[in-house]
């Protein structure tokens, strides 16, 4: 059986796949699937909130409090208590709704926001989880194309000060899912580079 790369290189940046828990990660930040209370909850949320310890709930709360609940798509920073990470980013991203509702835009607006926060905090690198996939319901192929080729459209526009992006998966179907999408973007930027030389 052919082997799926699990990497592929964007402007300098490494982006790679692996299985895992991201409350583990030693990423300069990690990303936090939130809701727009920013209170915590289930899934990866209680996860970072449980293992990071109570100064990322007084954060949030201060963040709510000065400027109310996080706009679905948008993205806001704080410590990351006693995790491994220095910062936790928290997005929210969309509730599925049947794909009409605009959730793939949404989607993309989750992953692009907290790039740019990472990316403005001049971070080396950052992890993400699967966004929305759980308790939010967004089937696990698209979102992982969403996810995927988000992060290649950011890093071909940014200036590469990213050196590692990585997506801690947590379950197997999810791992093959970004499996099947990080083998179809490395095919494709290869076919654009060899386009690129070609003309
Ligand atoms: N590390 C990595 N991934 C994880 C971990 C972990 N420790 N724990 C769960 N996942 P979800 P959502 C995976 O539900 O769909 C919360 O209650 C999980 O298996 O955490 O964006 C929030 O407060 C799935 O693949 O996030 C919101 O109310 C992925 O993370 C709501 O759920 C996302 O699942 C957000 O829902």
């Amino acid at each position: 059986m052919t082997k799926l790369p699990a990497a592929t290189t964007i402007n300098k940046t490494k982006l790679s796949i692996t299985l895992g828990d991201i409350t583990r990660q030693e990423t300069d930040a990690i990303v936090n699937a939130a809701n727009p209370g920013l209170m915590g909850g289930g899934g990866v949320d209680g996860a970072i909130h449980r293992a990071g310890g109570s100064a990322i709930l007084q954060e949030c709360q201060q963040i709510v409090s000065r400027q109310g609940h996080l706009p679905t798509g948008k993205a806001v920073i704080t410590t990351g208590g006693n995790l491994k990470t220095k910062y936790v980013i928290h997005t929210v991203g969309p509730v599925w709704h049947g794909g009409n509702k605009g959730e793939a835009r949404l989607l993309a607006s989750a992953y692009y926001e907290s790039l740019r926060l990472a990316v403005d905090r001049n971070l080396k690198s950052i992890s993400f989880p699967s966004i929305s996939t759980g308790a939010y319901g967004y089937p696990v192929d698209p979102a992982a194309e969403v996810a995927l080729k988000t992060t290649a459209l950011f890093l071909k526009e940014a200036p590469a000060t990213l050196n590692e992006i990585v997506f801690v998966l947590f379950d197997t179907k999810t791992y093959n899912a970004y499996s099947r999408a990080i083998k179809d973007l490395h095919y494709q930027l290869a076919k654009e580079d060899y386009d690129e030389t070609d003309c």
